[in-house]
């Protein structure tokens, strides 16, 4: 059975509305591959389990690339990098969205040890072939080489710039439907499934939108899904894409951290509170020790 170059699906010419779709088993393309090429159209699938997924990986014992980018960074996604059991490096896409006043040997030694890694990241951007030197020296050591990490991270553009290949990439969510090997001069590459941490993911991203506020108790401030207030100034470092929205309000918000120097997760960005102060939110948050400051 033949699957389809762009997504990795198994191909079928019966069922016009199942994954995998084509008119003639002949194409190396599915049907839903070409719409997205062609017409930049996205079809909404079920995606493969994220567990499912890192124990496909685990099992292949495969060198990894886990890709993600500076805004969908978080404790989340970096636990599932942290139960990748193969030898691994933390590959930070996008570059390009980071705005020029943070330099990114802070970010890396910062990202370390906030998350408590073993190596430092890498940044990269797949997007303008920025900063491949180090990521190519790694690949070069393994003969096989695995790419994962949270879907819309950029794993089949960086695979198509370093390898030349066809995949299929899209701003939409879950691209990639299964694993793809891909066997280049003397390597064996894999793209995988994208993991699925949210639902309010936008992946469309320009640079990032940075946004200085002050919390008060009248005021209620709107992030996407969130709501905040309460003291101190903050610095948001968001998706362009993001609303940001003020409002007086005199409903109290029921959970309340107490942060300094500290960064809290957001679903397409994070926010740097400096100096101590007490951020209310309507959903639970996670902080961290900021990525932001020494
Ligand atoms: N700004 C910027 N955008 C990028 C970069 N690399 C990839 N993208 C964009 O990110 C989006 C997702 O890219 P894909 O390569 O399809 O992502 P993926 O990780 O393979 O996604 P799945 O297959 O769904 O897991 C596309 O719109 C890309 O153009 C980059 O370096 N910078
Ligand atoms: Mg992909």
């Amino acid at each position: 059975m033949s699957k389809c170059f762009g997504c990795g699906i198994t191909l079928q010419n019966i069922d016009k509305e199942e994954l995998g779709y084509t008119k003639s088993l002949d194409n190396k393309y599915c049907e839903r591959c070409f719409r997205t090429i062609h017409y930049n159209e996205e079809k909404k699938v079920n995606v493969m389990n994220n567990d499912k997924i890192i124990k496909k990986i685990n099992k292949l014992k495969i060198y990894t690339i886990f890709v993600t980018d500076l805004l969908s960074l978080n404790s989340k996604l970096i636990n599932y990098f942290k139960s990748i059991t193969n030898d691994k490096i933390l590959v930070i896409n996008k570059c390009d969205i980071i705005p020029d006043n943070l330099k990114l040997e802070h970010l890396e030694e910062n990202i370390k040890n906030s998350f408590d890694l073993d190596c430092l990241p890498c940044f990269i951007s797949a997007k303008k072939d920025m900063y491949f030197d180090k990521l190519i020296k790694l690949i070069e050591k393994n003969e096989k080489v695995l790419f994962c990490g949270e879907t819309g991270s950029g794993k089949s553009t960086l695979i198509n710039k370093l390898f030349d290949t066809n995949l299929t990439t899209s701003k939409y969510q879950n691209t990639t439907l299964d694993f793809i090997k891909i066997k280049k001069d003397n390597y064996y590459i894999y793209d995988s499934p994208g993991l699925f941490i949210n639902d309010n993911k936008l992946n469309d991203l320009e640079k990032i939108k940075v946004i200085t506020k002050k919390l008060s108790e009248e005021f209620t401030l709107s992030i996407g899904n969130v709501k905040l207030k309460g003291n101190g100034n903050i610095t948001c470092f968001l998706n362009n894409l993001e609303s940001v929205t003020s409002k007086k309000e005199d409903k109290s918000l029921d959970e309340e951290i107490c942060c300094e120097n500290n960064d809290i997760e957001l679903d397409n960005g994070f926010i740097f509170v400096k100096n101590k102060s007490i951020v209310k939110s309507n959903i639970k948050l996670n902080k961290r020790k900021t990525i932001i400051s020494k």
